[in-house]
């Protein structure tokens, strides 16, 4: 299995094949980050450009991403043993009083994929959890997810609570999820809004400096 059928196995969602391809290109002695910035990698790129040009939808992004995700399960203790760096640290969650958790664990898959640390503190993250999650990571962004207009408000409580906390320059802010726009994350004061997965790794990049 070369890096090519990893990258089209993950673009196809076929996780098993990636377990295997990713296997097999360790035994032929091809490197964890080989494996991660040539293959997973720019598989997940090339899927977020098809979601973004309308070719492929939420279930083929959700299933490239289950796909990645088995990949990087492979390669993350090696990575670990290595020292590669992340692109950046992310803390992640959905707002206080909201469930909803597959666009958030979309988007942390996403930004996974493109090389990124994620720390997922779940769902109904109330405003103390997030405050201590970026206290105790110490994360270059936080990422907050809503998918209820009455639950959407909590993120700025949470951006609030930054501020009295001292963090708020220490950290980037970005938030979505389906009923979010761009005008109501300016109106309070995040960094950033991505209306889709791929979006949000774009954004996260931009907000970080990163160039690849
Ligand atoms: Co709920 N629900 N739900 N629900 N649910 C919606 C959101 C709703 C629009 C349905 C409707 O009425 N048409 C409606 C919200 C209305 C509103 O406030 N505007 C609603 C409601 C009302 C409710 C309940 C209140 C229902 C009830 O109990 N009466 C209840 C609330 C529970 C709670 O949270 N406290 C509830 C419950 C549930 C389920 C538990 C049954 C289930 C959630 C299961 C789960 O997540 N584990 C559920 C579901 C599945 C939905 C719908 C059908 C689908 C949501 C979804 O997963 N979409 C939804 C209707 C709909 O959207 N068609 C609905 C797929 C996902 C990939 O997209 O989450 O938008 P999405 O994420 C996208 C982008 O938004 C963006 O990228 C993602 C990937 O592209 N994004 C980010 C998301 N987070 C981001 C963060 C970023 C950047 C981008 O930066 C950090």
């Amino acid at each position: 299995m070369d890096l090519n059928a990893i990258r089209t196995a993950v673009i196809e969602g076929n996780a098993l094949a990636v377990e295997n391809g990713v296997k097999e290109a360790l035994e032929a002695k091809i490197s964890a980050e080989s494996i991660l910035i040539e293959a997973l990698v720019p598989a997940m790129d090339e899927v977020g450009k098809r979601f973004e040009a309308g070719d492929f939808f939420v279930p083929e992004m959700l299933i490239a991403a289950r796909a990645m995700k088995t990949g990087i399960a492979l390669l993350r203790p090696l990575l670990a043993e290595l020292g590669v760096e992340p692109v950046g640290k992310v803390v992640i969650g959905t707002v206080k009083g909201d469930l909803h958790d597959i666009g958030k664990n979309l988007v942390g898959l996403m930004l996974e994929g493109a090389g990124f640390e994620v720390i997922d503190v779940g769902t109904d993250v109330s405003i103390e959890t997030f405050v201590e999650a970026v206290q105790r990571e110490e994360p270059h962004l936080l990422g907050m997810s809503a998918l209820l207009t009455t639950t959407m408000p909590s993120a700025a409580e949470v951006i609030k609570a930054l501020s009295d906390a001292g963090l708020r320059d220490k950290v980037k802010v970005l938030f979505g999820g389906a009923p979010v726009t761009e005008a109501f994350t300016e109106q309070i004061g995040a960094d950033g809004y991505a209306p889709d997965a791929a979006a949000a790794v774009t954004k996260a990049k931009d907000l970080l400096g990163v160039t690849n």
